[in-house]
């Protein structure tokens, strides 16, 4: 089986064995890693069952998830966060999404995000555009500042991490039409891809919660930067775009 239909396989199910236990919160037990950063019994679930799939199906690819570290590989690996946007998910807001990436030679090559409570499947390869639900989508039109919505998230506040978003957002927030802050970084930049945002801005993520959402929003025709303009993807760091309005907003970041 190629890898395309595999990753899809394999997100669906994993996607709603997740879904399944959001369906039944009262036994999800939330665990504390620090004070305000939690993971719940779903979260290893899911991630298990993802790592299972693949090592029985591609045993020469590694594996980085967000719950189970990292194992090496020949062929490759997977990027996988089981459930980002866990804060969510614990409580029953339903922005939170299954990620996974595929890396091959340090490059990722594909990309799937699935919120199944949100009924989205967002899916791309690189240099093949990207699809929603199996439909090529494109990142919006929006071109003037008055005119966009944008996403953001505070994982850097979570993490005590200074400076901080907020200077960022106050100059940001007094541009724009609206915010949104939804809570899983994943599914923020699929919205970015899909055009109904216009962007998508967050410090101090991991790879693991962007390196799929970034190359469906790249393969849909958007543009991610560092803060300053750098054409990179640094989770610490993250300016997304749809490209006509990413000039404008780097100059407020
Ligand atoms: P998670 O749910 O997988 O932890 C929302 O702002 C985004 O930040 C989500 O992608 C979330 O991923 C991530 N996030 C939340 N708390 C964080 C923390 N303390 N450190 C790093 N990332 C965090
Ligand atoms: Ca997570």
């Amino acid at each position: 089986m190629e890898m395309k239909q595999f990753l899809l396989e394999t997100i669906n199910e994993a996607g709603m064995l997740a879904l399944d236990w959001a369906h039944r919160r009262e036994q999800n037990e939330v665990h504390y890693k620090s004070a305000k950063d939690l993971v719940t019994d779903a979260d290893f679930a899911v991630e298990a069952l993802i790592k299972d799939r693949l090592q029985e199906k591609f045993p020469n690819f590694g594996f980085w998830g967000e719950e189970s570290g990292q194992q090496k590989g020949q062929d490759g690996r997977w990027i996988v966060d089981p459930i980002d946007g866990t804060v969510s998910f614990a409580r029953g807001f339903d922005y939170w999404s299954v990620s996974i990436a595929v890396e091959i030679e340090g490059k990722i090559e594909m990309g799937a995000v699935f919120a199944p409570a949100l009924e989205l499947l967002f899916y791309a390869e690189k240099g093949k555009g990207a699809t929603r639900n199996g439909k090529a989508i494109q990142v919006s039109k929006t071109d003037r500042l008055e005119q966009v919505i944008t996403a953001t998230g505070f994982a850097c506040i979570r993490s005590d991490v200074e400076p901080n978003n907020l200077p960022r957002f106050n100059r940001i927030v007094k541009e724009v039409l609206g915010f949104r802050i939804r809570g899983s970084a994943a599914v923020d930049l699929c919205s970015v891809a899909d055009g109904s945002l216009d962007a998508f801005f967050e410090q101090n993520l991991n790879l693991y919660d962007v390196a799929a959402g970034a190359l469906i929003l790249e393969e849909a025709g958007g543009k991610i930067t560092d803060f300053k303009g750098k054409e990179q993807l640094d989770p610490k760091a993250v300016m997304a775009t749809n490209g006509s309005i990413h000039h404008d907003l780097l100059n407020l970041a």
